[in-house]
């Protein structure tokens, strides 16, 4: 049984991270589609290299949750047979004990220089420039894959979708391409689909099944 599980905002609500589209989302009184963009960066630097900075920070106080840790037991019954492609920048998989984890939207703990492409880990004051350690150029950014750039590892992630028999979405509102086109593809693959969500999503009508409800119980229940 090769088992595809996609993850987004909603899986580390419950350990305290925002998530980008509900009420109290991530970027206040902005769209996230206006600020999540190459051209934001572009426009001021300093003020995205905060807002990461933030984050970052934020993210040393939280903690995985039941739906993590669910997903992490879920690897030790099915090894390689399970991959988990979230589209979070948290490490709240990897601190449960997720070792299968391809992060499509980039990471919180690594930087990518503009100049080589080259990644790196995310060191402390890398807001304020220092050289890539690839080729010595003050062009560091965050790690992230921001609209109209491509996600990364796609070659996979596709090739994991044509061979799964089940596709699992949680926590994600179902509007951000190419994530939102996984549940057709894996579907016309011939994999079995199903939807964890506290609430119906873009893509909803797409699944097999759907239930409702915080991940943080959903997900347990249906791994143990
Ligand atoms: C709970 C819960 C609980 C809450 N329990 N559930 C027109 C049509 C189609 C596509 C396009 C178009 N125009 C432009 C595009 C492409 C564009 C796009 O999709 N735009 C749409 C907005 C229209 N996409 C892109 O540009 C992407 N690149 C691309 O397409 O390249 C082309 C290409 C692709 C493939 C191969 C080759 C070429 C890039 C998208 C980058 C997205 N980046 C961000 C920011 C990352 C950095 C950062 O973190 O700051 O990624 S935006 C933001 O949205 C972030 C997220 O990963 C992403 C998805 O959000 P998510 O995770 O779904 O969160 P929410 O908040 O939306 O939803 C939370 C959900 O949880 C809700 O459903 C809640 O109900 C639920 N929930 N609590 C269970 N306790």
């Amino acid at each position: 049984m090769r088992v595809v599980v996609l993850t987004g905002a909603g899986v580390s609500a419950e350990s305290g991270v925002p998530t980008f589209r509900d009420a109290d989302g991530l970027w206040e009184g902005h769209r996230v589609e206006d600020v999540a963009t190459p051209e934001a960066y572009d426009a001021a630097p300093d003020v995205v290299h905060r807002f990461y900075d933030a984050r970052r920070e934020a993210l040393a106080a939280v903690e995985p949750n039941p739906a993590h840790h669910g997903l992490a037991r879920l690897e030790q019954h099915l090894g390689d047979a399970l991959t988990v492609v979230t589209q979070n920048v948290d490490d709240l998989h990897e601190r449960a004990g997720s070792q299968r984890v391809l992060h499509m939207h980039g990471e919180l703990r690594s930087a990518l220089c503009r100049a080589c492409r080259r990644r790196v880990r995310w060191l402390e004051g890398l807001g304020h420039q220092p050289p890539c350690p690839g080729c010595g150029l003050r062009a560091l950014r965050p790690d992230v894959v921001w609209f109209g750039e491509v996600p990364y590892e796609m070659d996979r992630i596709v090739e994991l979708l044509r061979s799964a028999d089940l596709f699992v979405a949680i926590g994600t509102s179902g509007v951000v391409y190419p994530a939102a086109a996984f549940v057709q593809l894996a579907a016309r693959a011939g994999a079995r689909t199903l939807e964890l969500n506290l609430v119906s999503s873009g893509v909803s009508p797409d699944f097999d099944e759907a239930r409702r409800g915080p991940a943080g119980e959903l997900v347990p229940t249906w791994v143990d």
